[in-house]
């Protein structure tokens, strides 16, 4: 699942035109019809939607294409909008809800990740049987998020896999295809990325590339 995991919300597709709804969606059926193995929906940062029942409405949509070709379908930060929609999952942050607040309120309906940053996160929270997977990250610097924290390179991944952490790790920020290659060979599962999709121009090359040599 963790493969090649697309992330995006609106704000990430507007250089496509002024119709963010159909921005996001046109690009989300064109990379689950090339193979992503996973969609987040992450509405969030500047120029984003504000309205809630847009946001609901834009996401059902989402899930929908998703059903279609069969790829789980994740909601980030919101857990009301993921238990209303029932998502297969939900990620969160180290700054969002606390995650045994989190791991409550979803009783076992959702898969969780959680986003690490540090050696001592991960440590911290690998213990947490409601946690399914990691997100390790920022790699490298990323445009996609205004807030990112320090990037951390592949050594955090290293020592992740030397720490025996054994959940699943997916690597974010400022991933490439050119890049990939050594990203997938430090040990983590798989990727995720915004920009190298949304901005591509050849997006079925960019994912068969994105799933490594
Ligand atoms: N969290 C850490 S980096 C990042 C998020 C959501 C943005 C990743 O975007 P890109 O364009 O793949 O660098
Ligand atoms: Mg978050």
């Amino acid at each position: 699942m963790l493969q090649v995991y697309f992330i995006a919300g609106t704000q990430d597709c507007l250089h496509l035109g002024s119709k963010p709804d159909e921005n996001l969606l046109f690009i989300l059926e064109e990379a689950l019809k090339d193979g992503i193995t996973c969609f987040q929906f992450r509405e969030k940062g500047k120029n984003c939607l504000e309205d809630k029942e847009e946001i609901f409405n834009l996401a059902k949509k989402a899930q929908e294409l998703c059903k279609k070709y069969d790829v789980p379908f994740f909601i980030n930060d919101d857990v009301e909008l993921a238990l209303k929609l029932n998502a297969t999952g939900l990620h969160i942050g180290q700054d969002d809800k606390e995650v045994g607040e989190v791991i409550k309120q979803i009783k076992g309906k959702l898969l969780l990740g959680l986003s690490t940053n540090t050696l001592n996160q991960a440590i911290k929270a690998n213990d947490i049987k409601g946690i399914d997977y990691f997100g390790v990250g920022p790699i490298y610097e990323t445009t996609s998020k205004s807030d990112a924290k320090q990037s951390v390179g592949l050594d955090l991944i290293k020592s992740i896999r030397n720490e025996n952490i054994s959940k699943p790790l997916v690597a974010i920020g400022g991933i490439e295809e050119v890049n990939v290659n050594d990203i997938l060979k430090s040990g983590c599962d798989g990727v995720a990325i915004i920009s190298a999709i949304t901005k591509s121009k050849n997006i079925e090359q960019t994912v068969v590339n994105l799933k490594g040599k």
